[in-house]
């Protein structure tokens, strides 16, 4: 269980203003992996909101369950424990301190590398209690998730009439790309409902961010507190699908289409009486893939918005940022 030590500490996780219960976004668009329309709904998604929802996903049940049971089990051991597997750096376990620069979020997580080669001290430690279990499940659905994030990344490089649909897709494959899981739990905040100074106010899980890497792959429980940042600057929520995937464009994929799919700003608030388990895979390329603007993707008329630099650069500068800076402007031309 999360505990915060200090009351500046909580306060700094208030939003500003106390806000009216967010509006449900009941347009989120839905593709359906087994229907010959899948690449166009989600290019005009990833063109107009910069998130889609799966279905027909083709990822058994048990894969996502025997995970989050697992990390149910990590989660409820004691907080001396679970300290011992953290603090990430940049994998392992990790509470309230997102990133090495001073964010906060009412939140604990676990943050694992894709490569089975990459199994930091901390990370063995993690998989300490029941190495086997653990490691199988993580693997299963890494393994799960990351063959649907290539198809996805295909039906796009189709949808978007590129000559060759791998484009995007082989740069999740190559052995060494730098992708990584995520498990965020969200406790809930009984405070938020009690009578007093917390209650009705939001409080925030994780902080509004993009996403750096090229897609990111999220599956959750049945709580809500996702929010997306709509291209006219309104905060809306994600009404929870646990049998579904939610699909979101990285940084790296709008400055690969030109700006043309767009990386969406979301946050996660924290409920009042449910907790949140969500589970999110970053795909990202080798280190020393270089990411611009692709030829094909930008018309004689259009200029490149963006200059070329390897995934290495932009992690490393990103890494320097706040949770909620706008790191894209890294990659725009002067
Ligand atoms: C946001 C997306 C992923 O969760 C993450 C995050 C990373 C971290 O938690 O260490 C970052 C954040 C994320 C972007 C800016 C930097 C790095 C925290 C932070 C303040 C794992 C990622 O790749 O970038």
């Amino acid at each position: 269980m999360v505990v915060l030590s200090n009351q500046s500490a909580l306060n700094e996780l208030f939003l500003a203003k106390t806000c009216n219960p967010p509006t449900m976004f009941t347009e989120v668009p839905v593709v359906d992996l087994s229907r010959p329309d899948a690449k166009t709904i989600m290019v005009k998604a990833c063109q107009e909101i910069g998130l889609f929802k799966v279905v027909n996903h083709g990822i058994p049940l048990e894969v996502i369950t025997r995970l989050e049971n697992e990390a149910l089990k990590f989660f409820m051991q004691s907080q001396s424990h679970k300290d011992k597997a953290g603090p990430p750096d940049p994998f392992g376990y990790g509470s309230k301190r997102i990133g090495t620069n001073g964010d906060l979020g009412w939140v604990e997580y676990l943050l694992l590398s894709t490569n089975p080669d990459i199994v930091s001290p901390k990370t063995l430690q993690l998989f300490h209690q029941n190495p086997q279990v653990f490691r199988l499940c993580v693997e299963e659905y890494i393994g799960a998730v990351k063959k649907m994030c290539c198809e996805v990344l295909e039906e796009m490089g189709e949808g978007l009439g590129m000559g060759e649909r791998n484009v995007f897709s082989r740069m999740i494959r190559e052995e060494r790309s730098d992708s990584c899981l995520r498990v965020n739990r969200y406790p809930a905040c009984p405070e938020l409902k009690e009578e007093g100074a917390l209650s009705g106010r939001n409080l925030i899980g994780f902080g509004e961010h993009t996403d750096p890497q090229i897609l990111s792959v999220l599956r959750s429980n049945n709580t809500s507190g996702l929010q997306i940042c709509l291209p006219d600057g309104t905060w809306v929520s994600i009404p929870p699908d646990p049998s579904s995937f939610f699909v979101n464009v990285g940084d790296l994929l709008q400055v690969m289409t030109n700006g043309r799919f767009r990386s969406v700003k979301h946050r996660v608030l924290a409920d009042s009486s449910l907790s949140r388990l969500s589970m999110i895979y970053f795909g990202g390329p080798c280190l020393d893939e270089k990411i611009g603007p692709l030829p094909s993707l930008v018309s004689r008329e259009e200029e490149n918005l963006y200059r070329e630099l390897t995934w290495r650069e932009y992690k490393n500068a990103a890494y320097k940022t706040r949770l909620s800076d706008d790191r894209i402007t890294l990659f725009q031309k002067s």
